[in-house]
C-alpha cells in the first residue's frame, strides 16, 4: 500500500535523574558528595534507508516513545543512556512541526539521518554540582525532559520528470514505453491510484526518474477525482511533462485540457507553475489529431511534441528533450532547513525566557525555560528548593515580579506548584 502522508506524535525520553547520596566511610565524618548523574533519554532519530518507498509502517506507529535514562547511582555511578530509535523512513521523507508549521527536516539520501526529537540529558548528580562555596550539595538534578513534537511527515517522490495530464491520455502507456516500470493501463478514468517511478535512459549514457501520476480533473484542488493531493510529488521535479491527448476522442477540446490542468497545479502550488515544462501531444493516430495539433500550437507557445505512445512513436525525441533539458537544471534542495536550536539549559540571557502573568489570587511564570527548571528540580531537601530560588533570581524572575508590584506572602505559580514569594 503507498502511503504518502500519516501524523505522529513522538516522545523523546526523559534524562534520567542525578542521584544525591554521600560518602560514608568509617572513620570519616563528612564523606563528601558521592551522587552519579543520569544517562540521557532516548533521541527519536528517523534514517533513509532506499529500500523503502511508503510511509505504510508509520501508519500504524502513530506514537513513538523514546525510554528514559538510567537514574545516577551512588559511589559515583552514572545512569546508562537510553538505546536512541531509529526509524527508516523512504528518500524524499518530508517531517513538518505541526505547532510551528516549519519543515525541520527533508531527507532524500540514503543513510542520511536527522534527530527529530531530541531525548533529555541525565540530571547531574551532587558530586557534579559540588562548586568552590559548596563543597557538599544536598541536592540532584532531575532529568531534563525529552523533546515532544506533534508532526506531518510526508513522502514527495524524488523524480526529475513529473508527468501530468487528465485521466486516460496516456501518462502510464507513456512511462511503460520509456522505463521498465508496468503500470496498469486502461481505458477508464482513474486507471492509475498512485504514483509509479520508473528510470529513463537517454542518449549518451544519461539516465533520470520519471513519475506517472494519477490523472487530474477540474476542482482536483478542491477534492474532485482523486483530489490534488499526488500534486505533492511533483513539488521535487525538475520539469513537467504535461501529456495532452490530442484524439479529443471524449469530445473534449485538447487546449481547454491543458488550461483545465494548468489551474489545477498552480492552484496546488504556484511555484509548480515556474517549472519548465514540455508538452507531450498523445494520440496522434486518433482522427483529427493534426488539426487539433495545428489549432494546439498556434495558442500554446511551448514545446509541443506530437507522439503515438500506445505503438512507441515519438517517444526517443521526447526522452532526450528531457535529458537535454535536465542537464541544463540543477538539483536544488525543496526546503531550505533551519538548524532547529538545540536546547542549552542555562543560557537563560539568550531571549525573554519566562512570561509573567498578573491573576487575581497571585502571579503565573510561564515559559519553557522556567518550566523545564522546575521540572529538572527534586525538591528532596530545603537545600533543593533553595537552590531553585537561587536559579528564579538569576533568571530575573524576582526582580521581574517585584517590579509588577508583587510584595512578600503573594502566590507565585508554575506549572503546578505554588510558592510563596520572599523577597
Ligand atoms: N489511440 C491511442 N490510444 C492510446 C495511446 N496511448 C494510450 N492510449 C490508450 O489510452 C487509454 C488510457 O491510457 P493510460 O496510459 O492508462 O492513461 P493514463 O493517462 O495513465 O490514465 P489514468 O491512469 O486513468 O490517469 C488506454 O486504453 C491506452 O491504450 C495512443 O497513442 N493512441
Ligand atoms: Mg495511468
Amino acid at each position: 500500500m503507498f502511503v504518502d502522508e500519516v501524523s505522529a506524535e513522538l516522545y523523546a525520553g526523559n534524562g534520567g535523574d542525578g542521584c544525591m547520596a554521600f560518602r560514608r566511610e568509617k572513620y570519616i565524618e563528612m564523606g563528601g558528595p558521592f551522587g552519579g548523574n543520569g544517562g540521557s533519554g532516548a533521541s527519536i532519530i528517523f534514517k533513509v534507508d532506499e529500500g523503502l518507498n511508503t510511509l505504510l509502517d508509520l501508519k500504524y506507529k502513530r506514537i513513538i516513545k523514546g525510554e528514559k535514562g538510567e537514574n545516577g547511582q551512588g559511589s559515583g555511578k552514572h545512569g546508562k543512556n537510553a538505546p536512541d530509535i531509529v526509524i527508516k523512513v523512504p528518500p524524499g521523507t518530508v517531517v513538518t512541526d505541526l505547532e510551528t508549521n516549519e519543515v525541520i527536516a527533508d531527507l532524500t539520501n540514503h543513510g542520511e539521518e536527522k534527530v527529530i526529537a531530541r531525548g533529555g540529558r541525565g540530571g547531574r548528580g551532587n558530586i557534579a554540582l559540588a562548586t568552590r562555596n559548596n563543597l557538599c550539595p544536598s541536592y540532584a538534578e532531575g532529568g531534563e525532559p525529552g523533546e515532544v513534537k506533534k508532526i506531518k511527515i510526508e513522502l514527495k517522490l524524488l523524480a526529475d520528470v513529473g508527468l501530468v495530464g487528465l485521466p486516460s491520455v496516456g501518462k502510464s502507456t507513456i512511462i511503460s514505453m520509456i522505463s521498465a516500470s508496468k503500470p496498469k493501463i486502461a481505458a477508464y478514468h482513474f486507471t492509475t491510484l498512485t504514483p509509479n517511478l520508473g528510470v529513463v535512459r537517454a542518449s549518451r549514457g544519461r539516465s533520470y526518474v520519471v513519475a506517472d501520476l494519477p490523472g487530474l480533473i477540474e476542482g482536483a484542488s478542491l477534492g474532485e477525482g482523486l483530489g490534488d493531493k499526488f500534486l505533492r510529488h511533483i513539488e521535487r521535479t525538475r520539469v513537467i511533462a504535461h501529456v495532452v491527448d490530442m484524439g479529443s476522442a471524449e469530445g473534449r477540446d485538447p487546449y481547454e485540457d491543458y488550461v483545465t490542468i494548468r489551474k489545477e497545479l498552480g492552484d496546488f502550488n504556484k511555484k509548480i507553475l515556474d517549472k519548465p515544462e514540455i508538452i507531450i501531444a498523445n494520440k496522434m493516430d486518433m482522427p483529427g489529431a493534426e488539426e487539433n495539433l495545428k489549432a494546439f500550437k498556434e495558442k500554446v507557445n511551448k514545446p509541443v511534441y506530437p507522439i503515438e505512445a500506445i505503438s512507441n512513436k515519438g517517444l526517443t525525441e521526447v526522452v532526450n528533450k528531457l535529458a537535454d533539458m535536465l542537464d541544463t537544471i540543477k538539483k536544488e534542495p525543496l526546503y531550505e532547513i533551519k538548524d532547529v536550536k538545540t536546547h542549552v539549559l542555562y543560557k537563560f540571557e539568550e531571549v525573554e525566557p519566562f512570561t509573567i502573568i498578573k491573576e487575581n489570587d497571585g502571579y503565573r511564570v510561564i515559559g519553557d525555560e522556567v518550566e523545564k527548571l522546575l521540572k529538572m528540580t527534586k525538591f528532596q531537601t530545603d537545600e533543593a528548593a533553595l537552590r531553585f530560588a537561587r536559579q528564579l533570581k538569576k533568571m530575573g524572575v524576582d526582580d521581574k515580579l517585584k517590579e509588577m508590584g508583587a510584595e512578600e506572602g503573594d502566590t507565585i505559580k508554575i506549572l503546578d506548584l505554588e510558592f510563596e514569594f520572599k523577597d
